[in-house]
C-alpha cells in the first residue's frame, strides 16, 4: 500500500481510501493501488464488501493532467484504467463506489467500475474532457450510455458539463443520496448490499440504445457551440458506438479516437490553457504567505456600464456596496440596468426573485461619499479621464480608512499617475474589468510602482472571490490585453484601407476562431471610445507614422457603432449587421486620397498580420516585464478576448506556427509597412534559436 492509496476495514466492509491531494487525481501509484485494494480485500476472508472513496476534499477528480505531456512526447505510455475498472466489475465481492466533491473524468469512470455509487447530496459527476480537447480515455463513452442512457451520456461527453447528484441519481448513475457521513452511508449500504447477495450488477453488460436524433441534433449544437473544436464531435462519435459495439470493442475504438485526440494541436492548446488559469495565480516573489486584507465591504464610483457590472460581480459574491454617481439621472440609470440584468438572469433561471433582491438589497445608492469611511475597497468606475480620475482618487485619499484599497478601472491611464493624486500609493492598484464586467473572466491586475505586495496578493485573491481570472500586469499605456489590441486593431483597419472588405477582415478572423471580427467588435464596444484615446494621446503620436483613417472619420460622421445603429456595419432594430456602401465609399474616398493603391488580399494575410501583430507586441510586453509570462499573455486573451480555446492564446499559437516563420513573416511586413512592423528583439532572438516563448518562459523562470 502506498501513501497515495490507504486500505482499512470498517467491521467487515474493505475500504480503500484515495489520498492524492489536492484533486485524487489518477497519478501514477493510484490506479495500481486500488487495484492492490480490491485484490487484499478479495483475499480477506472477513471482508464482505469493498467501498471506493476519496480522501480530503473530493473524490477522483480525474487523470492526472500534468501526465498528459509525457505521453504525447513519448515519454510514457497512458497507464490504462481499464483492467482496475474490469476488477472491480468483476469482483465477487460487491463494490461500493463513494462520491464527494466532483468525480469528473477518469473518476466518474472508476466510479462507474463499481457495482454501485453513492453520493452525497452536494457530489457534481461528468466527463469534462472535451474540455481539455480529448474524449474519455477509460470507457466513459461506452458505461455512461449503459448506465444514464445514450440520451444524456451524449450530452456530459459532448460538452463535458456535470450534473449535481440529484440528477445523477434519477438518471441511473447514482444509486442513493447519502445524508450524513458519506463513508458511514457508504459502508452501511456495502453491508446492506452483500446481504442481499450477488449477482452484482456491471454496468458493462447493459445495452445502450441508439437514438439517431439524438447524435444528430448533438452535432449540430456542437458545430454551433463549440466550433472547430474536434473533441465534442469524437466524443459523440464514441458514444455512438457504445450503440452499436460490443463492450470490449467499443472500448477498444473509443481508446484510439481518445489518443488521436490527446497527440492533437488542439487538446495541447486548452490543456495549456487549463493550467494557465491557475499558473497566473502565481506571482513570483508574492508567496501564499503574503498578508492579504480582508475585503468585507466595497464602494464603487460610477454607475455606468462598468460600474454596474463591477458592482454586480462584488454582491454576487455578498459583498455589499455603495454605489456612488455625481447625478440621481445617472444612478437611477445605472440602478435600472444592475435590475434589469438581474431580471434577465432570473427569466433564464440561473437564480431565483429572492436571489435577485438579496444581490439588490446589497447595493446602497447614493449620491455623497457616505459611509466611504468603513469600507474595505473603493474601485473607481469613471469617465475615462486623467483629470477626473486624479480629481476622485485626492478626494478618496482623504475620506477612505487606513489600509482601504484604492482601486481604478482604468482601460490604458497610468496608474502611477492617478496614484500621485494620493497620500498612499502603495494603497493604489488598477482592476481592469471587461465589458460587461459582470459577464468576462479577465480581470488585469495593474501594479504601480508603489503598489504594496499585500494589496496585489488581496487584489488576486478577490480576483477568486468575485470569480474572475486575475492577471496580474505592469503599467503601461493599455497595460496588456488593450495594448496588443491597439496592433491588431490597426492592423485590421489598414488592411480595409488595402483593399479587404470589413466584412473579409471579420469574416476571416471568424472563421479563423475569434469569437468576433475586428472591426464588429469595434462597433460592439463603441468606435468613440478608441477615438477618445486617441484624442487624449494625440500629442504622443509619432509623426508620420501611419495611422488608420476610416475610424475617425465614421466618428465623426456620428457612427460610434451599434450603439448609433451604424458603425464599420448598419444595424437593424436587432443589432444585425450589414454591410454599408456609405462605409465603402469612405474607404474609397479616403484611400484614393491617401494616394494607396487598393489591392486584392487574401484571409491568409489577414490572419498573419493581425496575429503575427498580436505577437510582436507580446514578444515587446515580456521584454519590457509587463506581463509575468507567455502564458498570462495567452490568457488575458483566452478569457477576455474571445481568443479560441483551442487555438491556446496568441503566444501558445505563435509557437505551433513556429517562430521562425512569425519572424520571417514579420521581416517581410517590415519591408512592406515600415517600421511599425519591427520585429521585437525577442522574437527575433527565440527564432534565431529555434526556440518557442514556452520554452523561453522555462529558461527564464
Ligand atoms: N490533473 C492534475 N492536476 C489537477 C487536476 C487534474 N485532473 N485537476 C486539478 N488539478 C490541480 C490544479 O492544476 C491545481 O493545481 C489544483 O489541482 C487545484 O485545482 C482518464 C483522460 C476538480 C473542479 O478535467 O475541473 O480524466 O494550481 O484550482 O477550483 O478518461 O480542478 O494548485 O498547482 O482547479 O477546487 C478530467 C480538471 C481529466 C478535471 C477542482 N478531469 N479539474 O477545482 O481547484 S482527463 C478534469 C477541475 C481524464 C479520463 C480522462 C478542477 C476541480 P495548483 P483547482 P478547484
Amino acid at each position: 500500500m502506498s501513501d497515495l492509496i490507504i486500505f482499512s476495514k470498517q467491521g467487515s466492509v474493505g475500504v480503500i481510501t484515495v489520498n492524492n491531494p489536492p484533486v485524487n487525481a489518477l497519478s501514477p501509484g493510484v490506479p495500481e493501488g486500488i487495484a492492490d485494494g480490491l485484490k487484499q480485500f478479495a483475499e480477506d476472508a472477513e471482508v464482505k464488501a469493498i467501498v471506493l472513496i476519496g480522501g480530503g476534499r473530493t473524490f477522483i477528480a480525474g487523470a492526472d493532467i500534468k501526465e498528459f505531456g509525457k505521453i504525447t512526447s513519448g515519454a510514457k505510455r497512458e497507464s490504462t484504467l481499464l483492467p482496475v475498472m474490469l476488477a472491480m466489475e468483476d469482483s465477487a465481492k460487491p463494490v461500493v463506489v463513494a462520491i464527494h466533491g466532483t468525480a469528473f473524468g477518469g473518476g466518474l469512470e472508476v466510479a462507474m467500475g463499481g457495482h454501485y455509487r453513492v453520493a452525497v447530496p452536494s457530489a457534481l459527476v461528468g466527463q469534462p474532457e472535451v474540455k481539455l480537447g480529448i474524449i474519455p480515455g477509460a470507457a466513459g463513452t461506452q458505461r455512461l450510455p449503459r448506465l444514464a442512457g445514450v440520451e444524456l451520456a451524449t450530452k456530459m461527453c459532448a460538452f463535458g458539463e456535470p450534473v449535481k447528484a440529484d440528477v445523477a441519481l434519477a438518471a441511473g448513475i447514482l444509486d442513493r443520496i447519502i445524508d450524513g457521513d458519506l463513508l458511514t452511508g457508504a459502508v452501511a449500504f456495502a453491508n446492506e448490499m452483500a446481504d442481499k447477495g450477488g449477482p452484482y450488477p456491471k454496468p458493462r453488460d447493459r445495452t445502450a440504445t441508439g437514438n439517431a436524433a439524438v447524435f444528430a441534433e448533438a452535432r449540430a449544437t456542437a458545430k454551433k457551440t463549440h466550433r472547430n473544436q474536434a473533441a465534442p464531435l469524437a466524443a459523440i462519435d464514441a458514444v455512438e458506438l457504445a450503440t452499436t459495439l460490443p463492450f470490449a470493442e467499443g472500448c477498444q475504438r473509443e481508446r484510439e479516437i481518445f489518443e488521436k485526440c490527446l497527440f492533437s494541436t488542439q487538446s495541447k492548446a486548452m490543456i495549456h490553457s487549463f493550467f494557465g488559469e491557475r499558473e497566473v495565480a502565481k506571482i513570483p516573489g508574492i508567496g501564499k504567505d503574503t498578508p492579504v486584507r480582508e475585503i468585507k465591504r466595497a464602494a464603487v464610483i460610477g454607475a455606468g456600464t462598468m460600474g454596474g457590472g463591477i458592482t454586480m460581480n462584488f454582491v454576487n459574491a455578498g459583498i455589499p456596496v455603495i454605489l456612488k454617481e455625481s447625478s440621481s439621472e445617472a444612478l437611477e440609470r445605472g440602478l435600472a440596468i444592475i435590475r434589469k440584468n438581474y431580471s434577465n438572469s432570473v427569466a433564464k433561471g440561473r437564480f431565483s426573485a429572492e436571489v435577485m433582491e438579496q444581490r439588490m438589497a446589497l447595493i446602497t445608492p447614493q449620491l455623497t461619499y457616505d459611509g466611504f469611511d468603513q469600507v474595505d475597497i473603493i474601485t473607481e468606475a469613471a469617465f475615462e479621464g486623467m483629470a477626473l480620475k486624479k480629481e476622485i482618487f485626492a478626494a478618496i485619499d482623504g475620506i477612505a480608512k487606513p489600509g482601504c484599497i484604492l482601486a481604478s478601472n482604468t482601460s490604458t491611464l497610468s496608474i502611477d499617475e492617478i496614484a500621485s493624486a494620493t497620500s498612499r500609493p502603495a494603497d493604489v492598484i488598477g482592476t481592469h474589468y471587461f465589458s460587461p464586467a459582470n459577464v468576462m473572466r479577465l480581470l488585469e491586475i495593474v501594479r504601480g510602482a508603489a503598489t504594496g505586495s499585500d494589496v496585489i496578493a488581496t487584489s488576486m485573491g478577490l480576483a477568486k472571490k468575485l470569480n474572475k481570472v486575475g492577471v496580474l500586469v505592469g503599467n503601461c499605456r493599455g497595460f496588456v490585453g488593450n495594448r496588443m489590441i491597439h496592433c491588431y486593431g490597426r492592423e485590421a483597419q489598414f488592411l480595409v484601407e488595402e483593399g479587404a472588405t470589413p466584412q473579409q477582415v471579420d469574416a476571416a478572423l471568424y472563421q479563423w476562431g475569434m469569437a468576433m471580427g475586428p472591426l464588429a467588435m469595434g462597433d460592439l464596444a463603441g468606435l468613440d471610445v478608441g477615438w477618445r484615446i486617441r484624442k487624449e494621446f494625440k500629442h504622443l503620436e509619432k509623426p508620420g507614422l501611419r495611422v488608420p483613417m476610416v475610424a475617425d472619420e465614421l466618428c465623426e460622421m456620428g457612427r460610434f457603432g451599434q450603439k448609433t445603429g451604424a458603425g464599420w456595419y448598419l444595424y437593424d432594430d436587432k443589432r444585425k449587421p450589414s454591410p454599408d456602401p456609405v462605409v465603402d465609399d469612405l474607404i474609397g474616398r479616403l484611400t484614393a486620397g491617401a494616394g494607396i493603391a487598393r489591392r486584392t488580399i487574401s484571409d491568409e494575410e489577414i490572419i498573419e498580420r493581425t496575429l503575427y501583430a498580436l505577437v510582436n507586441e507580446g514578444a515587446r510586453i515580456l521584454e519590457e516585464k509587463i506581463a509575468l509570462r507567455p502564458v498570462d499573455i495567452d490568457v488575458i486573451y483566452l478569457t477576455g478576448y474571445g481568443f479560441p480555446v483551442y487555438r491556446g492564446g496568441p503566444m501558445f499559437y505563435a509557437d505551433t506556427v513556429g517562430l521562425p516563420e512569425v519572424y520571417r513573416r514579420a521581416k517581410e511586413f517590415e519591408a512592406q509597412h515600415g517600421e511599425l512592423w519591427e520585429p521585437a528583439p525577442l522574437l527575433k532572438k527565440l527564432a534565431e534559436e529555434g526556440k518557442t516563448f514556452t520554452q523561453w518562459a522555462k529558461e527564464v523562470s
